[in-house]
């Protein structure tokens, strides 16, 4: 796709996105309905699905021949990377939805042709909106943001995922220890956006295709590094323990793992 055609499907996602808000905030002050999924700790609520169906609906519209993969199974079967795909998480970070009803996002991530392309993390009750690519660049509420600087693990927060931590899956603890101290939020996209923001130096969890899709476009169009935690690249069909992290904490951290 063409420079121009790109930024304004980048303004239009934005526009969406902000559309999207509106809706959750007010589906906020009414009854919630929660369910399990796999366990009592996996949820999803009717939130979860009416805005999902939102989003799908209204990326249909700016792109119909586009293929959908969303988290709650409302867009498309998607098995290839041809062509264009958006990747939706509509609520991340639903446990925070339902306890404390702050420090959730959505996330939307656009690859064509398996190249990432757009990506999209808002903090919703923050109303802070990652949006961009490597193409339109990376704003923060519609400003340029800067890249973070390089920092060493040595020198920075890492953001880490509470499974991984408890049980020192990955050498987590290990990885705690040589930063500045870890810290758990309960948000992939919440995560991710401060590394983004040079607040946390990197953020490993196991994740889903829609709970790094936006992040990685995002994060590698401003210099930072997304792998697998053995350092091969990530498949945005299949789930893993994903690193999100500056080049320097890259190093420190894959050193510490092998
Ligand atoms: P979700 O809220 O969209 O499900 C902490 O739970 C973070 O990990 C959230 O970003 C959550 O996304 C994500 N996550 C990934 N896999 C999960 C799972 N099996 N159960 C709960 N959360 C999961
Ligand atoms: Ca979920
Ligand atoms: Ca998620
Ligand atoms: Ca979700």
């Amino acid at each position: 796709m063409e420079k121009q055609a790109l930024e304004q499907l980048n303004q239009a996602v934005q526009v969406l996105l902000k559309d999207a808000r509106t809706q959750v905030l007010a589906a906020m002050g009414q009854t919630l309905t929660i369910d399990e999924k796999t366990s009592r700790k996996d949820l999803v609520t009717n939130v979860d699905r009416s805005n999902e169906n939102f989003l799908v609906q209204r990326l249909r519209q700016l792109d119909p021949q586009a293929r959908i993969l969303a988290e709650e199974g409302l867009g498309d079967q998607v098995e290839t990377l041809a062509g264009h795909v958006w990747i939706v998480d509509p609520i991340d970070g639903t446990m925070n939805f339902v306890h404390q009803r702050n420090h959730f996002a959505m996330m939307i991530g656009l690859y064509i042709d398996g190249e990432p392309t757009l990506g999209y993390i808002y903090d919703v009750m923050a109303d802070k909106l990652y949006a961009g690519g490597p193409i339109v660049g990376v704003t923060l509420n519609e400003r340029p943001l800067p890249a973070p600087r390089d920092a060493p693990l040595a020198e920075g927060l890492f953001g880490a995922s509470g499974p991984l931590l408890i049980h020192n899956k990955y050498q987590m603890q290990t990885i705690a220890q040589t930063s500045l101290g870890p810290r758990i939020l309960g948000s992939a996209g919440v995560q991710i956006s401060q590394v983004l923001a040079g607040e946390l130096v990197g953020y490993l969890s196991y994740l889903r295709p829609w709970d790094f899709a936006a992040g990685r476009v995002l994060a590698e169009s401003l210099g930072l590094v997304v792998s697998q935690v053995d350092g091969t690249p990530v498949n945005m069909l299949s789930s893993g323990a994903v690193l999100v992290a500056t080049k320097s904490a890259q190093r420190a951290i894959l050193a510490i793992v092998k």
